[in-house]
């Protein structure tokens, strides 16, 4: 354990550029957050929560598009075009979110981008393109797709805003701003005035702050394209000895298998209770649970042994475990795929990243006499069999945040701690600062 945290662990994700030094502005410096309905750096905490800005009605949002530079044009993108998808992807492959020495670029596949782009009720409109206007290249993005999210005791509709990125070429000219405003209008043209966000840059202002973990799972490979390191006092294969996990999933005898369509109803109302646990979280409908946890691209057949079998262009996997006896789903986790180009190695160039996604069980909802420790070990036994899954998947890492529940099982199972932070906002609604389930490290 020591030695694992001793490693060097590359940051990788939207983690991205970490939250200290060179990315610091003092409050006065954002020229552009300073005019926006979101606290500012420095502010006190608020006592009570509510929106910053009320609400307009449809006929005061301002009607026409914000202009932009010459030579360029607006472009709303149509995701389901392949044509328009591939841009997208090729976009953001070549000029989104790297780490800090440039080594990881996240590389979205044109499936994940449909899953992520459709949930249910969508609008085409909150995924906007910036084209050069004489030869139409795609050159800036931004999207944002509808949820409904409760923040504490409020519940709202927002947009989700994410996949905001200029072209490498077209950096520092303040286009940032102009796709910002844009999307933001076309929210407020659908009625909705609130909005939530993640970035590794820090700005104003943070509701909370998550680090990175990994679970090295193909150590040889992560040490081969500097993701990690050997530490001194060991030696490469001792590291993949006590890195080494079963073959087989332990839980199939409890009746682990993969989430089906029949399973919805009862994954719903599980995630609907566990998720009272935290003071943030998006409240999902059947239709979401639907998307978000069976659909992306490589979905198939269910079989007893599917588990097993790689799906070409898969991006989430969910599993459950139904109780053989009373046929109660009493528990489920999920990851998905996000694979990152390497960018100076010889021998490889993809980096095959899993992320945690969502989970729960229902033994958080026993009495919390019943519950001493055994929430944690059921946490242990659903992530340890998540880690399984995901490397017989083919995957080299499984990276976590240090919020939900995590911090119950991150270091017993060997999460390293990565040197990525990333930064959660809300839009025009004013919270205090969200401490999250477990504080972790003195991060909330
Ligand atoms: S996070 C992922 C962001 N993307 C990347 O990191 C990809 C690689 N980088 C780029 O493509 C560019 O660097 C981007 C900035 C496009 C990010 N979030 O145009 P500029 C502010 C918010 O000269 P550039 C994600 O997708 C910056 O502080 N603001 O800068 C979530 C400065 O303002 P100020 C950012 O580097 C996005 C201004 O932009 C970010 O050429 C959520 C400079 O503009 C950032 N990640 O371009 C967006 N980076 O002077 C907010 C820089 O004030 C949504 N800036 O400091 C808000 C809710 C809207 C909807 C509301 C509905 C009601």
């Amino acid at each position: 354990r020591l030695a694992l945290e001793q490693m060097k662990i590359k940051d990788v994700l939207q983690g991205k550029a970490g939250i200290g030094g060179k990315n610091k502005k003092d409050a006065g410096d954002h020229k552009f957050w300073t005019t926006q309905p979101v606290p500012q750096l420095g502010e006190e905490p608020p006592t009570s929560d509510g929106y910053i800005e009320p609400s307009k009605p449809p006929e005061e949002v301002r009607q026409e598009p914000y202009p932009l530079p010459k030579d360029f044009e607006w472009s709303t993108i149509d995701v389901d075009d392949p044509v328009q998808l591939r841009e997208v992807y090729e976009l953001l492959s070549a000029n989104y979110v790297e780490d800090d020495d440039a080594t990881f670029r996240f590389l979205y596949s044109a499936e994940f981008l449909q899953w992520a782009l459709k949930p249910p009720g969508y609008h085409k409109e909150w995924h906007i393109g910036v084209r050069v206007a004489s030869n139409k290249k795609l050159v800036a993005f931004i999207s944002g797709v509808p949820l409904t999210v409760r923040v504490r005791e409020n519940t709202f509709k927002a947009s989700e805003v994410n996949f905001l990125c200029a072209h490498k070429k077209l950096r520092s000219k303040r286009l940032a701003p102009v796709l910002i405003k844009e999307i933001t209008r076309q929210c407020n043209l659908k009625g909705v005035f609130q909005a939530l966000y993640t970035a590794g840059v820090l700005l104003p202002t943070p509701i909370s702050t998550c680090r990175y973990y990994h679970r090295c799972l193909n150590i040889k490979k992560l040490v081969d394209i500097g993701f990690t390191i050997v530490p001194p006092t060991m030696t490469m294969a001792r590291l993949i000895r006590l890195n080494k996990l079963p073959d087989i999933p332990r839980l199939l005898s409890q009746g682990l298998r993969e989430m089906e369509e029949r399973d919805i109803p009862k994954v719903m109302d599980l995630y609907a209770t566990y998720t009272r646990r935290y003071d943030m979280a998006h409240a999902m409908s059947r239709e979401e649970i639907k998307h978000y946890f069976t659909s992306g691209g490589g979905q198939g057949p269910r079989t007893e042994d599917s588990w097993k079998i790689p799906r070409e262009g898969q991006v989430v996997w969910t599993y459950v475990i139904e109780n053989p006896t009373t046929h109660k789903i009493t528990d489920f986790f999920s990851f998905y795929s996000l694979p990152s180009t390497v960018m100076n190695s010889s021998q490889h160039d993809l980096l095959k990243a899993a992320y945690l996604y969502y989970y729960a069980t229902d033994v958080a909802f026993l009495d919390r006499s019943e519950n001493d420790g055994r929430l944690k070990r059921r946490l242990e036994e659903l992530i340890g069999d998540c880690l399984i899954v995901a490397n017989q998947a083919g995957f080299d890492v499984l990276n976590a945040l240090s919020m939900m529940d995590n911090v119950q099982f991150l270091t017993d199972h060997r999460f390293g701690k990565g040197n990525g932070m990333l930064n959660f906002y809300l839009y025009n609604w004013r919270t205090a600062p969200l401490a999250g389930a477990n504080p972790i490290d003195g991060v909330p």
